[in-house]
């Protein structure tokens, strides 16, 4: 549910589309801060990334948010790691397949346009740069405008990632300037709690949800770290989706670590299924963000 502020400052309800009875989870399994070394059961090894993939479909993921390490679990965007990874996965069921495009904060911006000739289903296209944690993540607009084009030329659908409520207005901004994304569906990430974003707060989201431009057709929310529970309850109260995963939160509970991406995914499906919104099948989320089909070659 997309809600609007009137200039008499009512929030109303979006005419884009209306609350899902249905969950999209995405899982972020691994992403690109968090040290093999310090979190062994951080999956970063092709096999480790397929057998989270096919677990987490069970457990009621429908897309899956890739960060690729290489032979010594380091962050890396390498063409053909990405594309084996890609491939692996997609072969391995029928989750939607998302590359990262944000990589690592060292990542340089020539090379974070490259992920697209992975192929992916789709993409996350971060629309601003932000402080994160003592780095800084470079998106810088050009940057931005290049790779939402790029995404519509190679007919990969984009997830908006939106860490600060800034980022919310260079979306309109962005779908004002260039139209809709290949697809035509509008899928938004709200990154919640990255610590020089917005804070991983209900208050935060609902601003964020409220001020989403009209284009949007749906959201999901994420909190990093502690902020991961608050968030994925409000965000299923307020009709969003869900995402979870290591990439966002290593803390299973108080004193109990994540063991597996896995668990996350069940106790997500599980809130939402008591919520009356269980977990979409991976081809509701297919027509849901309308991503093209792809076979591994
Ligand atoms: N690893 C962060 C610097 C994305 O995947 O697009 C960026 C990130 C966002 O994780
Ligand atoms: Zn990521």
């Amino acid at each position: 549910m997309a809600a609007h502020i009137t200039k008499h400052g009512r929030l109303t309800a979006g005419r884009s589309h209306s609350t899902a009875s249905t969950t999209l989870i995405t899982v972020a399994p691994t992403g690109a801060e968090s040290a093999k070394a310090d979190v062994p059961q951080l999956p970063t090894t092709l096999d480790e990334l397929v057998e989270t993939a096919v677990l987490c479909e069970q457990a009621g993921a429908s897309l899956i948010h890739l960060h690729i390490r290489d032979g010594e679990h380091r962050p890396t965007l390498d063409r053909g790691l990405l594309r084996a990874s890609v491939e692996a996965v997609r072969e391995s069921g029928d989750l939607i397949v998302q590359l990262s495009t944000g990589g690592s904060v060292h990542d340089p911006l020539e090379q974070r346009l490259t992920v697209l000739d992975a192929e992916p289903d789709s993409c996350s296209l971060t629309c601003g740069t932000t402080n994160f944690g003592d780095d800084v993540f470079v998106n810088p607009w050009p940057f931005v405008v290049e790779l939402y084009r790029q995404s519509i030329e190679r007919e990969i659908v984009p997830e908006f990632e939106l860490i600060d409520l800034g980022h919310v207005q260079a979306l309109r901004r962005l779908l004002g300037q260039e139209g809709l994304p290949f697809g035509g569906k509008v899928h938004v990430d709200l990154v919640t709690g990255v610590p020089g974003g917005m804070p991983g707060s209900p208050a935060a989201l609902l601003a964020a949800v409220a001020l989403l431009p009209e284009e949007v057709t749906s959201w999901s929310a994420t909190g990093i770290g502690r902020t991961h529970l608050p968030i994925l309850a409000t965000a299923l109260g307020a009709g969003g989706h869900l995402r979870v995963g290591m990439e966002d939160n290593l803390i299973f509970a108080k004193g109990r670590p994540v063991q597996h991406n896995e668990e996350l995914v069940a106790r997500a499906a599980q809130i939402a299924t008591v919520l009356q919104r269980p977990p979409m099948s991976t081809a509701q989320a297919r027509e849901l963000l309308n991503v093209k089909r792809r076979h591994a070659s």
